[in-house]
């Protein structure tokens, strides 16, 4: 009984989206053409067709080079606001966004280009009453030095985010490989999580280590703590919540992970539902819920229950929060 209009109008937060993952085919087109940069497509029908992948690996291939139309401060605003009206239209009051600076400094982009963009259209959000913030997520397949110089560049921004994240390909790149940034972030007040999951050998290991020595207060996908059920209570005595991709996690694993949200959100952990990339993946965060529920045959209520724990889970101020809840 979960209709399309209930799906997306449930009020939710949002809390694990990178922005450079909704850059749609029309607004890389129109961006190719503002710069004159060549991307080998003339129509936006030609730039969907590439957006086209079955792994990670693939993804990531199509993923980073899009970025290269991501050139002044009025295309991080224009790709952030784009992303947030479309938020507000899948029931979003609160968003917490990932960026990846190393991305764009690493082609030359100075990161207060990127995060004076980005924190415009944060703004403008919050004028519209959509709550937001940033997460600066670094690349872990960059080196750890990479990571320290990128959190010292940023910290002229410091106020313009409020955490930190670990995204990119988790193969042979553990958490503990960043454990001196996440201390530094820390110490600097910011938020703590990180990916952890990509379903291969040791990725338990990953989510212990980032639960009881890095300082995560959530994790994102995650969903593999299921496989150690003293991390499960750990995490719902904690309070650490967990930010699920349906539609992100069929491409990349072949499958929603709908079992494991339902077993985790059961034993009491506050597991999310969110969107990732939703410019590649299919659909935001409303088509995200509805296809869950679709799939699993979850009610209203199990939907009510997963977006309220997004809004516990996230990091809005306790004032604001009470106001959500
Ligand atoms: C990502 Cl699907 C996925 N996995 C790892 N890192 C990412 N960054 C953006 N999307
Ligand atoms: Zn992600």
């Amino acid at each position: 009984d979960v209709t399309r209009e209930f799906a997306f109008g449930l009020p939710k937060a949002e809390l694990h989206l990178h922005l450079e993952g909704t850059l749609e085919p029309d607004l890389k087109l129109a961006l190719a053409r503002k710069h004159g940069i060549d991307i080998g497509q003339e129509t936006v029908e030609e730039v969907r067709a590439t957006y086209q992948f079955n792994d990670l690996t693939s993804f990531l291939a199509v993923y980073y080079p899009a970025m290269n139309v991501l050139q002044d401060e009025d295309d991080f605003h224009d790709l952030a606001a784009a992303y947030f009206e479309r938020a507000r239209a899948g029931g979003v009051v609160r968003a917490e966004c990932f960026f990846d600076p190393q991305a764009h400094t690493s082609r030359g982009v100075a990161i207060g280009t990127v995060i004076r963009g980005y924190h415009r259209a944060v703004v403008e959000a919050r004028q519209m009453g959509l709550s937001a913030d940033l997460i600066l997520c670094f690349l872990r397949d960059m080196s750890v030095e990479s990571a320290l110089d990128t959190l010292q560049a940023a910290m002229p921004y410091r106020d313009l985010f409020i955490g930190v994240g670990l995204d990119s390909d988790e193969r042979d790149n553990p958490p503990t490989k960043f454990a001196r940034v996440f201390e530094l972030a820390r110490n600097a007040g910011l938020h703590v999580t990180m990916h952890c999951d990509i379903d291969q050998v040791g990725s338990i290991d990953h989510i212990r280590a980032a639960l009881t020595e890095l300082g995560a207060q959530r994790l994102d996908h995650g969903t593999n703590i299921v496989e150690d059920p003293a991390l499960v209570t750990y995490a719902r005595d904690h309070g650490i919540g967990l930010t699920s991709c349906p539609l992100s996690n069929s491409f990349v694993t072949e499958e929603m992970k709908g079992r494991e949200i339902i077993e985790l959100t059961a034993a009491g952990v506050k597991v999310s539902v969110n969107s990732d990339d939703p410019a590649y993946f299919g659909g935001y965060i409303g088509e995200n819920y509805l296809a869950l529920a679709q799939r699993f045959n979850l009610t209203r209520a199990d939907l009510e229950r997963i977006a309220r724990n997004s809004i516990d889970i996230s990091w809005i101020p306790q004032d604001e929060k009470d106001a959500l809840l």
